[in-house]
This record gives C-alpha cells, sequence and structure tokens, in this order.
C-alpha cells in the first residue's frame, strides 16, 4: 500500500462553466478521500510560485492572469497511487492528446483553460499542498 496525497484544482473556467460538482464526483465515485477543500480567488502571487517552473515560458504572464482570475476549488485528496492516478483521470495537458473518459477530453478542447490541474510528483504534491494550505492540513 502506498496511500499519498495530492494537490487538486478546479480552474476557473471549471468553476464557471459549473464543473465543480462533477470534478468532485470522480474523486468520490473513484473511492479517493476528499481531505480538505475550499473554493478561493489566488492571488497572482501564489498562482506565480505555484507555476514557478513555467516562469519562462511565453504563457507564464496569461496563464497567472487565467488562474489568479476567479474563483478555483483547490483540493487534498488522499488514496493509494492518487498522484499519478488523479493524472491519469485528469488527461493529457493538451485536449486532444487526452484519451477518451479523461476530464480534458470530455470537457476541454484548448491548453490554456483545461478545467483541472493535479501535482505530477509526490514531490509536486508536498510543495503545492504546502502553498495553497499552508498551515491547514
Ligand atoms: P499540466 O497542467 O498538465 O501539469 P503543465 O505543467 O505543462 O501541464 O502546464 C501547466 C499549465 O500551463 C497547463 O495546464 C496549461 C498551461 N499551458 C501549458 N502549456 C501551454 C501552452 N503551450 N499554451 C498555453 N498554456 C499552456
Ligand atoms: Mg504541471
Amino acid at each position: 500500500m502506498s496511500i499519498e496525497r495530492t494537490f487538486a484544482m478546479v480552474k476557473p473556467d471549471g468553476v464557471r462553466r459549473g464543473l465543480v460538482g462533477e470534478i468532485v464526483s470522480r474523486f468520490e465515485q473513484k473511492g479517493f478521500k476528499i481531505i480538505a477543500l475550499k473554493m478561493m480567488t489566488a492571488s497572482p502571487e501564489l498562482v506565480g510560485e505555484h507555476y514557478a517552473e513555467h516562469r519562462e515560458r511565453p504563457f507564464f504572464g496569461g496563464l497567472v492572469s487565467f488562474l489568479s482570475g476567479g474563483p478555483v476549488v483547490a483540493m487534498c485528496v488522499e488514496g493509494e497511487q492518487v498522484v499519478s492516478e488523479w493524472r491519469r483521470m485528469m488527461g493529457a495537458t493538451r485536449p486532444w492528446d487526452s484519451a477518451p473518459g479523461t476530464i480534458r477530453f470530455e470537457f476541454a478542447t484548448t491548453v490554456d483553460e483545461n478545467v483541472v490541474h493535479g501535482s505530477d510528483s509526490a514531490d509536486s504534491a508536498a510543495r503545492e499542498l504546502g502553498l495553497w494550505f499552508k498551515g491547514e492540513l
């Protein structure tokens, strides 16, 4: 058994489109445990820190204004292999590369508004949970 925690998020496009229930229910149907969940509007500073690895990319400015431009739903989710499993449930970054049945396949058409976030490794999960749920877990 390898019980892990990951950081998951419904991005502003997902919240705006009323997909929070759909996405939360995927965790529940799968059997993963939601440890914490909150709706919030993130500051550009928090989003910039969250996406620090992309700071030099041409899309960084747009990414930060999109992510800080409306409420998101931030979650800490626990379960066996949940870091990689949630990435699999989300689908590929570019929706046209994502597999049928995944969230990005079913609900997204563009890479810049792709509905959900999930940590890409155990180290990223620990870092991102520390940022978004500082002192709360
Ligand atoms: P993921 O969200 O699958 O972890 P990532 O870490 O490579 O993908 O990129 C983070 C986010 O940045 C991604 O969800 C959407 C945005 N992004 C990535 N590549 C992009 C691009 N070429 N143009 C616009 N936005 C992009
Ligand atoms: Mg990423």
